[in-house]
This record gives C-alpha cells, sequence and structure tokens, in this order.
C-alpha cells in the first residue's frame, strides 16, 4: 500500500537523482529506474488495478501526476545537459578565421623542374604525333656504341668518359648509356618503319664541373619512313622550340657538325636576345646553341636491318637540363641534383600544373 507521503518521497528522491545526474547517460538511468518497464513509477501504476475503487480514485491522479512530473523533470534536465555540452563544444572549437590557412600536402609538394619540363617536351611531340619509347638505363657496348656507328678508339669509350661496371667472365663490360640513342636502336630492331617516336630519359657521363653532371636528362627523337628529308627536320623543331619557349615562332641556324650516327650531322642554334642575365628566345641579333641534330646514318640503319636505299629519316637530341635552366632562368645546373626544399620551393610546379598543349604548358 502507497499513501501520500511515500509518494512524496519517492517523487523528493527522483527529483534529487535527477537534478544530481551530470550527463545523459546517468540521466537516462534515473528515467529507467522511475519510468521504464520495471520501474518504480510504473510498477505502483501497475498496482492501481488490484486496488479498491475508492483507493484508485485517490491514487490514480496522484500517480499521474508524479509521473507527469518526472517526466517534466527528466525533458528538462536532458536539454540542460545538452545545452552545457553544445557550450563546452563550441568553446574548445572556436576558430579563429583571421589564421593563414595551412597548406594541404598537395599544394605544399611541387614537382621539380626537370620534371616539368620533361612532361612539356612529351606533350609538345605527342601533338605532333610522335611515340614515347623506353630502354634500359645499364646498356651493353653494342648498344650504345657499335650498333649506333662509333668507330673503334672513339673517345666516348674510353673508362674515363663512361662508367663501365666489372668485366663480365667473356671479357664483355656492361655500361651506364651514355645517350638515349640505344633506345632508337632497340625500338627499330623490335619493330617495321615507318617510325616516329621520342625517347626521353637518363643518360651518365663521367663529367663532373659547373656545367657537367655525371646523370643528366635526354629527349632524342626519331623519324624514319621513305621520303623524310632535312626539310621536315627543320619544320620539327621550329614547331617544337616555338612550343617549349611559347613565343610565336622561332629562327634557326644550322652548323655543320659531326656525330657517329648521323651523316649530316648538324648543330642548332635559335635566333635570341640577351638582356644581361635573360636570354629571350625567337627575339635579336644573337644566337644560342640549343641541340643537335642529323639525318640518320646508313651504317646505323644497316645495324638495325633496314635497307639504306628505301629508308631515311632523321634523328636529334636535346639535354633536358639545358633547355630547363633556359625556360625556368635557372642559373646553376647542380642544384637540380641536391634535393633542396627551398631551391624546389621557389623552382618547383603545382602538382596539379600538368603541362598540355590546349591547357597551356605552364599556367
Ligand atoms: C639513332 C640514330 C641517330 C641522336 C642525336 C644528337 C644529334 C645530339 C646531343 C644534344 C645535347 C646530346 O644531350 S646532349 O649533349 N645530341 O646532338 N643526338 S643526333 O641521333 C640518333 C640517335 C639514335 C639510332
Amino acid at each position: 500500500m502507497t499513501d501520500k507521503a511515500e509518494l512524496e518521497t519517492i517523487e523528493a528522491e527522483f527529483a534529487r537523482a535527477i537534478a544530481d545526474a551530470m550527463d545523459e547517460q546517468t540521466l537516462d538511468a534515473v528515467r529507467v529506474a522511475a519510468l521504464g518497464k520495471k520501474g518504480r513509477i510504473s510498477e505502483m501504476m501497475k498496482g492501481l488495478g488490484k486496488m479498491s475503487p475508492d483507493e484508485r480514485r485517490d491514487m490514480g491522479p496522484l500517480l499521474n501526476g508524479l509521473k507527469e512530473r518526472i517526466g517534466e523533470a527528466l525533458t528538462a534536465r536532458k536539454d540542460a545537459l545538452q545545452e552545457a555540452a553544445l557550450s563546452v563544444r563550441l568553446a574548445s572549437e572556436k576558430i579563429d578565421v583571421t589564421l593563414p590557412l595551412r597548406e594541404t600536402a598537395l599544394e605544399a609538394g611541387r614537382i621539380h623542374p626537370l620534371s616539368q619540363v620533361w612532361d612539356e617536351v612529351v606533350a609538345i611531340f605527342a601533338d605532333m604525333g610522335f611515340a614515347v619509347e623506353n630502354g634500359p638505363d645499364i646498356e651493353t657496348d653494342h648498344y650504345n656504341f657499335t650498333a649506333l656507328n662509333f668507330p673503334e678508339g672513339h673517345p666516348a669509350r674510353e673508362m674515363h668518359d663512361t662508367f663501365y661496371f666489372d668485366p663480365k667472365a667473356d671479357g664483355s663490360r656492361a655500361l651506364l648509356r651514355t645517350h638515349t640513342s640505344p633506345v632508337q636502336v632497340r625500338t627499330m630492331e623490335q619493330g617495321k618503319p615507318p617510325f616516329r617516336f621520342i625517347c626521353p630519359g637518363r643518360t651518365y657521363r663521367s663529367d663532373s664541373d659547373q656545367t657537367h653532371t655525371p646523370q643528366f636528362h635526354q629527349i632524342e627523337g626519331l623519324v624514319i619512313d621513305e621520303t623524310t628529308h632535312m626539310g621536315h627536320l627543320k619544320w620539327t623543331l621550329e614547331e617544337f622550340l616555338a612550343a617549349f619557349f611559347e613565343v610565336d615562332g622561332v629562327e634557326l641556324r644550322m652548323r655543320p657538325s659531326y656525330f657517329p650516327f648521323t651523316e649530316p650531322s648538324m648543330e642548332v642554334d635559335v635566333r635570341c636576345a640577351r638582356l644581361g642575365n635573360e636570354i629571350r628566345i625567337g627575339e635579336g641579333d644573337d644566337w644560342l646553341e640549343i641541340l643537335g641534330c642529323g639525318m640518320v646514318h646508313p651504317n646505323v640503319l644497316k645495324a638495325v636491318g633496314l635497307d639504306p636505299d628505301k629508308y631515311q629519316g632523321f634523328a636529334f637530341g636535346i639535354g633536358l637540363d639545358r633547355i630547363a635552366m633556359l625556360k625556368y632562368g635557372i642559373p646553376d645546373l647542380r642544384a637540380f641534383f641536391e634535393a633542396d626544399l627551398r631551391w624546389l620551393k621557389h623552382y618547383g610546379f603545382a602538382a596539379l600544373d600538368v603541362p598540355t598543349l590546349a591547357g597551356g604548358l605552364t599556367s
């Protein structure tokens, strides 16, 4: 039997428990203890059925009132606890919108100027219909020299000009390729003319001073079919240089030269203006040596099984490091290889500045 006084004690106990609950979890435990299926108040409500009609008339409204007040107290406390939790969160998550933005990894990272220039050159030649071919850095004497018509005793074959590996049992020595030309030889051996491709890659020479590093980068190109001539060569180079230096046109000057793998061989100068340290391509009265080229030597065609009376074509070689320095005004070649983050931040490119002819080589 419950009487009015007992109900008041129960209400006071729950009211204190609600007020003392400092988090939502504790508060919910109080709710379950009072109004849950087996809660104290719910159990008392169930007892109403067993009472006499008189008792029920007295206790019914009292119990309903108690249930309602405890329910309201629980809701009010829950709202207060949620509000307090939100205030704590707001205070701790305060953001100073005047602070500078922290760079994301994508923004902080830089593409090395050499990688950028490599991609630019590939984009330009791809647009002219050139494929891209690759080959090994470690080569044989045959692919690096013999197949390219290097005579016995040529200085490039000397120990001090090329990096050689220790001799094998048969006496042959592998070497680090001194140009990307072996890639052209391998590609011609494996395919059928016509050929039109470029080979970008790492190259090596036993050379180290202010303008030479033991490892450097080249792009060589090759076009072979039955009718390709020097006019095509000159047009291709003019188109490439104008696109690369982002000028409307360039003027070229070809000087006779000598490479074992081409005949005739030429060194190519481009018209430029020198203004102090700055070089402007495509204007002015000066000339700048920019690349080498020539018509592929009949002996080289023979070495890959092509009939030089039927097939002919041109080849060219460009020092990537040099044209990167020229285009982006980088004074010291050696900095390319030093992995200095301050240098890279200054000369590097944003990761998503992917060079395309349509979107611009450099944005
Ligand atoms: C094959 C036939 C011919 C590639 C060529 C050059 C001229 C040349 C230099 C430019 C600057 C090297 O990096 S550099 O120092 N290269 O002048 N290269 S013609 O001729 C080839 C290649 C492969 C089968």
